[in-house]
C-alpha cells in the first residue's frame, strides 16, 4: 500500500503503456495493423463462443486482454540494467525469472519485468522482456573493448528521469503530476534514434561480430524493439497476416494448438530494415539497421514444475522428430510432428488439475456466495457440490525456447552462431542489483491464496 496523495504504481504502468503502445504505432505502422487485426480477432472469438466470454468475464480476465501487451529491449551495461530494474519498480513491475539465451545462438540473458500481483495483474498486465547483452561471450577482446567504451559513454536516462525515480524511492510513491512527467520522461528511453551513436565502420564490424552486438551497441539508447498484444487464437492471426500484407514466420513458437491453451503461443513477423544515419568524418552518411518486428502472442494456463517438465520434455521430443527449418520449408511436418507428440498432455481442465499439472484459481458461484457457511470444508467436497469453481492461472511469463525463435527470426535466418550454453544467473542478479522472483512461487501463491479466500468465506468458523 502506498500513502494518500501518491497515485497507485499500476496507474502509472497503464499510462506508460498506453504512451509506449501510442509512440510505437507512430514508429512501425504495421503494430497498429496487428493490433486491429488482433482485435478483429479477438472480437470474433468471442461472439462464437459464449460460453468462454462468460467464463473470461467471471475470472475477470476479459478487460485486460485487448489492454494486454509486451515489450523488449535490449541493454548494454550492468548500471543500464539496474536503473532500469528501478525505472520499472516505480509502476510496480519486478524482475520474474532469469532466462539464458547463450545456448540458443544469442549473446544475452534476460528477465522480465512485470507485477506480480493478481491484483496488479488484473488491472494491468504490461511486461518487459530485459536483455543484458554478454560481452563476455565475444571472442575478439579488441572489438570487445571498443564496444565498452561506446556503452560507457552513454546516458540512456534523462536527468528528468533519474530525479523522478530517485524522488519516488524517497517519497515512496510519486504524486499525479509527478507520474505524469515520470511517464513523459522515462518515455525517451525506449524511443528509437535514426541517427547511430558510431561510425558506419564501427557499426560494420560488431554487425559482424553478431547482428545483437551492433543493435545494442551502436545507438544511444535500447530502443523498444517490439510490442505484442494478446490474441484469443493465434492460429487464425497467423492465417489472417498474410491478408493484411504482413508475413509471419513460419512456425507458430510453443506448444501446439489445444482446446485447452498452456503456457504461451507466439509468432512474429520479421524486422523491418530502417534507413539510419551513421556519424563519418564530420559528417553523416545514411546505412540501414533491422532491429524492429512485430509479435503476437496467445496465452494459457501456467504449468507447475511436474507440468513443465513434461512441456519441455515433449518439446524437446517433438524437436528431435522434425527440426524446424530456418527457412521454414518444413513448417507443416513440425507442427504436425508437434501436435502428434503433444497429444499425452492431457486437453481438459479437469485432467490437468487432477494431475497437478497446471496453477488454477478458486472462486465462489453464484450458489456458493448464497450458501455459506458450508457443513463439509473440503476444498473438493466444496467444487463437486458446485460451491466453488475454478479458472487456469494466466502464464505471465515466457519460454527461452521460443524466444530464441524470436530473436533468430529476427536476426536474420542465415546467421547461425554457436556459443557453448553457460548461463550465470548470480551475475546477472548482480548486474540488477537483486535477485529475480521464482515465477513458480508466484503462481503457487495466487492458487493459494484463491483457496483462503474460498475456505474462510464458505467455512468461517474453523479452528
Ligand atoms: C526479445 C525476444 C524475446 C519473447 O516474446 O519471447 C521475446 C528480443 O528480441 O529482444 O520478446
Ligand atoms: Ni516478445
Amino acid at each position: 500500500s502506498f500513502s494518500a496523495g501518491f497515485i497507485n504504481p499500476d496507474a502509472i504502468r497503464t499510462l506508460f503503456s498506453t504512451a509506449m503502445s501510442e509512440m510505437y504505432r507512430t514508429e512501425v505502422p504495421a503494430y497498429q495493423m496487428l493490433v486491429e487485426l488482433v482485435r478483429e480477432v479477438n472480437e470474433a472469438v468471442l461472439a462464437a463462443d459464449p460460453a468462454e466470454r462468460h467464463r473470461l468475464e467471471a475470472a475477470g480476465g476479459l478487460a485486460r486482454i485487448t489492454e494486454e501487451r509486451h515489450g523488449a529491449i535490449r541493454l548494454g551495461t550492468a548500471q543500464e540494467l539496474s536503473t532500469m530494474r528501478r525505472l520499472f519498480a516505480v509502476m510496480g513491475m519486478q524482475p520474474v525469472g532469469y532466462y539464458d539465451l547463450s545456448e540458443a545462438g544469442v549473446p544475452v540473458h534476460s528477465t522480465a519485468f512485470r507485477p506480480v500481483t493478481d491484483e496488479a495483474l488484473g488491472r494491468n498486465p504490461f511486461r518487459v522482456f530485459t536483455s543484458l547483452l554478454r560481452l563476455d561471450l565475444i571472442a575478439d577482446a579488441g572489438l570487445r573493448n571498443e564496444a565498452e567504451q561506446v556503452l560507457a559513454g552513454r546516458n540512456i536516462f534523462t536527468d528528468g528521469c533519474l530525479a523522478l525515480i530517485e524522488k519516488a524511492e524517497a517519497a515512496g510513491g510519486l504524486t499525479e503530476e509527478d507520474a505524469a512527467r515520470f511517464v513523459a520522461e522515462a518515455l525517451e528511453t525506449f524511443r528509437w534514434h535514426s541517427r547511430a551513436n558510431v561510425p558506419l565502420e564501427l557499426y560494420k564490424r560488431l554487425h559482424d561480430a553478431h547482428r545483437l552486438i551492433a543493435d545494442v551497441v551502436s545507438f544511444k539508447g535500447p530502443h523498444i524493439n517490439h510490442l505484442t498484444p494478446r490474441t484469443l487464437d493465434i492460429d487464425a492471426v497467423q492465417r489472417m497476416m498474410p491478408e493484411k500484407g504482413i508475413a509471419p514466420k513460419a512456425v507458430v513458437e510453443g506448444p501446439p494448438t489445444r482446446r485447452c491453451p498452456i503456457l504461451l503461443r507466439q509468432t512474429s513477423f520479421k524486422a523491418l530494415s530502417e534507413p539510419v544515419d551513421f556519424r563519418d568524418g564530420d559528417g553523416w552518411r545514411s546505412g540501414v539497421h533491422t532491429a524492429r518486428f512485430g509479435e503476437i502472442e496467445q496465452r494459457g494456463i501456467a504449468l507447475t514444475p511436474k507440468g513443465r517438465a513434461l512441456y519441455d520434455a515433449l518439446l524437446q521430443d517433438s524437436r528431435r522428430l522434425v527440426a524446424p527449418a530456418a527457412d521454414g520449408s518444413n513448417a507443416a511436418e513440425y507442427m504436425m510432428a508437434l501436435q502428434e507428440v503433444f497429444a499425452p498432455f492431457p486437453d481438459s481442465w479437469d485432467e490437468i488439475r487432477r494431475q497437478q499439472l497446471g496453477y488454477f484459481s478458486y472462486s465462489l458461484t453464484e450458489a456458493g456466495r448464497r450458501n455459506p457457511p458450508a457443513s463439509d470444508c473440503d476444498l473438493e467436497t466444496l467444487i463437486g457440490a458446485g460451491l466453488v469453481r475454478f479458472d487456469p492461472v494466466v502464464y505471465e511469463d515466457f519460454l527461452p525456447v521460443s524466444a530464441a525463435g524470436i530473436f533468430r527470426s529476427n536476426l536474420g535466418d542465415d546467421v547461425q552462431q554457436d556459443f557453448s550454453a553457460s548461463p550465470n544467473q548470480q551475475r546477472f542478479e548482480a548486474d540488477l542489483g537483486a535477485p529475480v522472483r521464482n515465477p513458480f512461487d508466484l503462481y503457487a501463491e495466487i492458487e493459494r491464496a484463491s483457496i483462503d479466500a474460498c475456505l474462510s468465506a464458505m467455512c468461517p468458523v474453523t479452528a
